[in-house]
C-alpha cells in the first residue's frame, strides 16, 4: 500500500459475526428498550437501576466465553501491526474486541462498557481491577456517583481532538460496518475527503452516506476485511 496515514472506524457491524447485535437492524439491541430510556443522560437521571441493569446484561454476555474477536478485528489487529505508516482505529462499539485481537492504537469515542466514570470528577475506573462495589464512588464514595462510561445521545464523543487532527492528516479513510446514522461519526468521511484522503467504505450494502466514499466494498466484515488487509 503507498499510504502513509490510515483512520479506520468501526461500528456494529464489525462485532455481528462475534454475535454481539447490531443497533438498527430488525432484531437489534434497542428492541426491549427506547433509546431514551437507556441511552441517554435524561434516562439515567429518571430510572438509573434499569440503566445499569440494561449495561450489567451486555457486560455479562460480553464476558461469557461465547462472544470473541472475529476475523475482522484479527484483520485491523494485523493491519496496525504490519502497516509500516500510522494506522488509528476509532471505534463507536462500546466492547472490548478490538482490543483482545490486538489492536493498540485505538480509540473508544463512544465509551467502554467494562468501564465506569465518575458523574461528579469524571474520573475512569476498571469495573474488574478498580471497583469493589459498585453503591459508592471509589474517588468521592458518594452513592449513585458513579454510571456507565458511555457516552449516550446529546454528549460529546470521546478524543475528538485527536480524531479530528488524524483525519486532516490521513490518505486513507476506511468506515467498517457502520450504518452511518450517528453523527459525529458520520460526518468523518466527508473530513477525511476534504484533507484529501482516498475514502473506503465496508458494509453489507451501501449505508445512507454511502455515496460519500469514493469505494465501496460490501460483504460480511469478518471476509472481506481479512482479504483487504491480506
Ligand atoms: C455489517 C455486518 C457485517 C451488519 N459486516 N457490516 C447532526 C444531525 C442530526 C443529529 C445530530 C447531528 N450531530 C449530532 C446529532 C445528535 C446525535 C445523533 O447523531 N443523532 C442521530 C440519531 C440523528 N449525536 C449525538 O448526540 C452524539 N453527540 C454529539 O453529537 O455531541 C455534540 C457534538 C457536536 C459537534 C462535534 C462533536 C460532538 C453522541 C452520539 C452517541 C451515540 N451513542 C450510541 C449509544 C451508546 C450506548 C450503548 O452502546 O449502549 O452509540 S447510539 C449507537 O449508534 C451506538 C453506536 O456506537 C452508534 C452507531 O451505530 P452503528 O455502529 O453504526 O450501528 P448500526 O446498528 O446503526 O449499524 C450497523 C451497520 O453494520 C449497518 O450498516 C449494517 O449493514 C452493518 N453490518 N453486519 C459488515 N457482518
Amino acid at each position: 500500500m503507498s499510504y502513509q496515514s490510515i483512520v479506520v472506524l468501526t461500528g456494529a457491524g464489525v462485532s455481528a459475526e462475534s454475535g454481539i447485535k447490531t443497533f438498527r437492524a430488525s432484531d437489534g439491541l434497542w428492541e426491549d428498550h427506547r433509546i431514551e430510556e437507556v441511552a441517554t443522560p435524561e434516562g439515567f437521571e429518571a430510572n438509573p437501576e434499569l440503566v445499569q441493569r440494561f449495561y450489567n446484561q451486555r457486560r455479562q454476555q460480553l464476558l461469557s466465553g461465547d462472544v470473541q474477536p472475529n476475523p475482522a478485528h484479527i484483520a485491523l489487529a494485523k493491519l496496525e501491526a504490519e502497516f509500516t505508516g500510522e494506522v488509528l482505529l476509532v471505534t463507536q462499539n462500546v466492547d472490548d474486541l478490538h482490543e483482545r485481537a490486538g489492536s493498540k492504537n485505538l480509540i473508544h469515542m463512544h465509551g467502554e462498557l467494562l468501564k465506569m466514570h465518575c458523574r461528579y470528577s469524571q474520573q475512569v475506573f476498571d469495573i474488574h481491577t478498580d471497583i469493589q462495589t459498585r453503591d459508592r464512588c471509589p474517588c468521592c464514595g458518594l452513592p449513585g456517583a458513579l454510571r456507565p462510561h458511555i457516552v449516550w445521545f446529546g454528549e460529546m464523543p470521546l478524543e475528538m481532538d485527536r480524531i479530528a487532527n488524524a483525519l486532516d492528516n490521513c490518505d486513507l479513510f476506511i468506515a467498517v460496518g457502520t450504518s452511518g446514522h450517528v453523527y459525529p461519526a458520520a460526518g468523518f468521511v466527508q473530513q477525511a475527503r476534504m484533507a484529501g484522503a482516498e475514502t473506503l467504505e465496508q458494509n453489507l450494502e451501501s449505508s445512507v452516506v454511502g455515496s460519500a466514499f469514493s469505494y465501496g466494498l460490501y460483504g460480511p466484515a469478518g471476509e472481506t476485511l481479512p482479504d483487504f488487509v491480506a
